[in-house]
Formats: C-alpha cells, structure tokens, sequence
C-alpha cells in the first residue's frame, strides 16, 4: 500500500466506514471510440486494460513491440498509434489508442475488430472511474474533468482546471483531516484518560465552529456554482406588446421570435441559449402578463409566472412611452428581493413611465434601432457576477453533489455542536464527527458507494 492510501485506510478504519460495498476491480479490457460521432478531422479509439498492446499489436500486426508513450505511423488502415504503459497512464492501466480518419464507418469497423480480439465494449465514463479507481485521482478531480467537458464559459472551465489540479480536493481534505483529529484526540482521551485527561469541551467546540465557518464559506459559493454549471436563468417578462420578443431577438441576434404590432403575440415560452462575455444565459421570452382573452392566452401567462418562479435573472421589460400599469406595478412589487433588471424601453418615443427603480436597476432602450443594448449587457454582466461569480474565486462548488455532501457535514457538526452544548457523553460526539468526515470524504470519494461512483461516471460519454 502506498504512503496516501496508507493514510486513508488507517483514518477510514478509525472512522468505522470500511463499507465500501464496491465490487471487485475489473481486470478486463475495455474499448470505445473516444471522439464525438459523426464526420470529423480525425477519429480515436481508446483501449485500456491488461491485454491492449497485445490487442494493438495483433489489430495493426505488428510484431516488433513498441516503446511505451511513442507515436507510430501504421500502414496498415492508415491509422497513427501509441500506447502508455501502466502506471503512466490515463487509467493507470496499459492504454493504447488509434487515430484513424474520422468516419463512423471507419471507426465502428476497427472497433469492432478491437472487440474481436478480446476487449469489451467500456460504459459511460469507465475510462476515468478506473483512473479513480487506481488512485490517479480522485472523485473530485474525475467531476472536474466532465466539467472541463462540458464547460460553456470560461469561468467554469478554469475553475475545473483548479479542481482537476486537486484545489478544491485539498480544502476538503483538509477539513477531513482536522474532523479525524478530532476524532482520535476524543479516543485517546477516553482509553488513556488517566495519562491524557479529557478534552475540554470548549476546544471541541472551537474546533467545531472552525470547521462549520470554512463549510459555510464554500456553501455560499453553490449558487454561483449552479449558475456557471447550468447557465443564468433568465426570464422575459412584462405587458403585452413591450418588446419581450424583440429583446430577445435583439440579445441572440437573430429572428428567433415573432415579433407583431398585436398584444398578445408570443403564447408560450421559449427557450433559448446565449452567451454574455463570459456569462451563458438560458433566457426565455414568455407571454404577456394581462387579464387573458383566451383559454390559449390564460395557459401562456401560467408558464410565464412559473417561469419567473424559477428564474436566477428576471428583465422586466415596460414601454417607457407610456404611463405603467397598475397590472405591471402589482407584477413588480411582487419581485422585490429578486434579481431584477428594468428594460425601459420604447424611449424613441419619449419616456413618460419609468417605474421600479426600488426593485432593479432601471436601463433605457431602444430595441428597435438598438440603443441602450451594450449598456444592457453591461448591466446583466454586472448583477450576474455579483452573485460571487469571479475568476479569481478561491473555491466555488461547481457540482450539486458537492454541495449536498457539505450541507451534510454541516448538519452532522451542528448536531455535535448541541450534544456539546447540552453535555452528553462525548463519545456520542465522536458518532457525529464520523458522519460529518464521512460526508466530506465522499467529495473526493475517500468514502463512497459503489452507488455514488454509477451516478458521478454515468453523467460521462462513452470513450471518457
Ligand atoms: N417604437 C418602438 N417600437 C418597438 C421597440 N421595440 C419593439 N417595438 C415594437 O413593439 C411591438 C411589440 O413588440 P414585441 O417584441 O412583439 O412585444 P412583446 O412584448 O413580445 O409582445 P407580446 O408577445 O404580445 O407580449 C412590435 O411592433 C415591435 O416592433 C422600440 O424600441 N421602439
Ligand atoms: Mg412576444
């Protein structure tokens, strides 16, 4: 056992949670085409387990062995080859790949030999579960690099290259670390107490709240997580006929809406995806909230409102040419305390209703011929990355499951923080400071079910 693993084994035995429920490791080989189908440049089929370079060796028959992180020309399909020879590698197992022409036909045809020769075909994110599985990372850093897969902005992707680097994996570890020396200093205290004598209830104590303030302080970073992992959700709303689809159309850049002098023109929503400087928008124009003439309307508008229910970024678009309605001054009251941006627009009109300002802030434009837009952007760039969305951010939970485990460890310490405070038997302490170093050692998967590992691996492609 090497040093790390040492270390992990001795501080899961003192924590009692050697239930790793995990089935044998495979020893079997595994193949897949590691590039997305379809007509492309190049396409590649990875293999990884014991038998590759033997597979390798008899698809391209080839009889010299090749040196271990070389690149071969092959005549043979024509194809560039190379393997990595355990534990160099990216499962840490012996991986060869092939990079042929990138056709589906091409590709499905030497995979299938491949498959002929004794690999099997890999699951989802089988790849990088055995790079975890053989200690080449860890759980985090695995999530990370589906994040760096699926990143749409460039905050998300640099703050997956941080945790892929282990950033975040060590603040928990550390964390971990000090939730087990808690532990045992408990322990030692009880088998050795004539020697040691106890620990005093308030370092337990201090040392808790210590722990609970870093947990809070990567809580607070779950929302800005969720919002670069899944984009802002933004919600198109007001009256009838203030220019909701206009704006839209305007922000894409294309005519993607029906836009008509008629109030009422948009009956459902409508979703679309778009990006701001470094910030994804999944915006959606929603039918104009008014007393409906029709049973058609009246569905639209009950989309629009559960819209604004789920919305992260709300643009409240109003006529400023005209005097605001009592309906919209209802509609606004309602969204105070959200994020809100007043569109105020029509001004080539004149400006004659400017309400709101209490609510969000307030920006005058001209959809039409496109005034006031740069200023817009601005604006929801702004209220967007105040949620503590920054570049420079030390730590931010880009994955629900971390959040969760977090919460978990902080309703495991509070639950301690009580025990103390009503002085029950400090081994019952130690009962909740195992849950919570258990919780916190799911994040980079010290202590996980076989369960968790299907769920975090099966988000992945096949070939990953
Ligand atoms: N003068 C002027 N007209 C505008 C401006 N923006 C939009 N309009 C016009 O206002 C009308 C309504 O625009 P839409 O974008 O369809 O408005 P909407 O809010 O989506 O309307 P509904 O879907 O009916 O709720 C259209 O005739 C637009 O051309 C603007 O800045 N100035
Ligand atoms: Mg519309």
């Amino acid at each position: 056992m090497s040093n790390v693993e040492n270390k992990n084994f001795c501080s899961l035995r003192l924590m009692g949670i050697l239930k790793f429920n995990m089935k044998p490791y495979p020893q079997d080989t595994i193949a897949a085409i590691a590039t997305p189908i379809g007509e492309g440049g190049i396409g590649i089929i990875r293999i990884s387990g014991p038998d590759s370079l033997k597979i390798l060796q008899k698809l391209l028959k080839i009889t010299k062995r090749p040196t271990s992180h070389r690149v071969y020309y092959s005549k043979m399909f024509h194809v560039k080859h190379f393997w990595d020879k355990a534990p160099r590698s990216y499962t840490g197992e012996d991986v060869a790949e092939v990079h042929c022409h990138g056709g589906v036909g091409v590709l499905r045809a030497i995979l299938s030999q491949i498959v002929g020769l004794g690999a099997r075909l890999a699951e989802r994110g089988e790849f990088t579960k055995r790079a975890f599985l053989n200690g080449k990372i860890d759980l985090a850093q695995a999530e990370a690099v589906l994040g760096l897969i699926k990143g749409k902005s460039g905050i998300f992707v640099e703050q997956s290259t941080r945790q892929l680097k282990g950033h975040l994996s060590e603040k928990i570890n550390a964390l971990y670390d000090r939730a087990i020396a808690l532990i045992a200093a408990i322990e030692a205290s009880i088998d050795f107490s004539d020697e040691i004598g106890s620990v005093s209830p308030r370092r337990l104590e201090k040392e808790i709240l210590g722990i609970l303030k870093i947990i809070d302080s990567y809580l607070a970073t779950a929302e800005a997580g969720k919002i670069l992992r899944e984009g802002v959700r933004t919600a198109i709303i007001g009256a009838p006929n203030v220019g909701k689809s206009t704006l839209l159309n305007v922000l894409l850049g294309e005519e993607r809406a029906i836009v008509t002098k008629h109030p009422g023109t948009t009956r459902d929503t409508l979703e679309e995806q778009l990006s701001i400087g470094d910030v994804v928008l999944k915006i959606t124009d929603t039918a104009g909230i008014r007393e409906a003439v029709c049973e058609i309307e009246k569905a639209g508008i009950e989309r629009a409102k559960s819209e604004i229910d789920r919305a992260d970024l709300i643009l409240f678009v109003l006529d400023a040419s005209s005097k605001i309605s009592r309906q919209e001054k209802v509609l606004l009251g309602k969204l105070k305390g959200r994020a809100v941006i007043i569109v105020a627009n029509k001004i080539d009109l004149g400006v004659r209703g400017l309400a709101g300002k209490e609510i969000g802030r307030v920006v005058k434009v001209s959809l039409i011929n496109g005034k006031g837009v740069g200023g817009l952007k601005r604006v929801i760039l702004k209220v967007v990355l105040g949620k503590g969305i920054a570049n420079d951010a030390d730590v931010i939970l880009l994955t629900a499951r971390h959040k969760e485990c977090l919460l978990r460890a902080k309703e495991s310490l509070s639950r301690g923080l009580q025990s103390i405070k009503i002085k029950q038997p400090v081994d019952l302490l130690t009962i909740d400071l195992r849950d919570a170093a258990a919780a916190l050692g799911e994040v980079t998967g010290k202590a996980v079910t076989e369960q968790v590992l299907d769920k975090v691996f099966g988000e992945f492609c096949v070939g990953k």
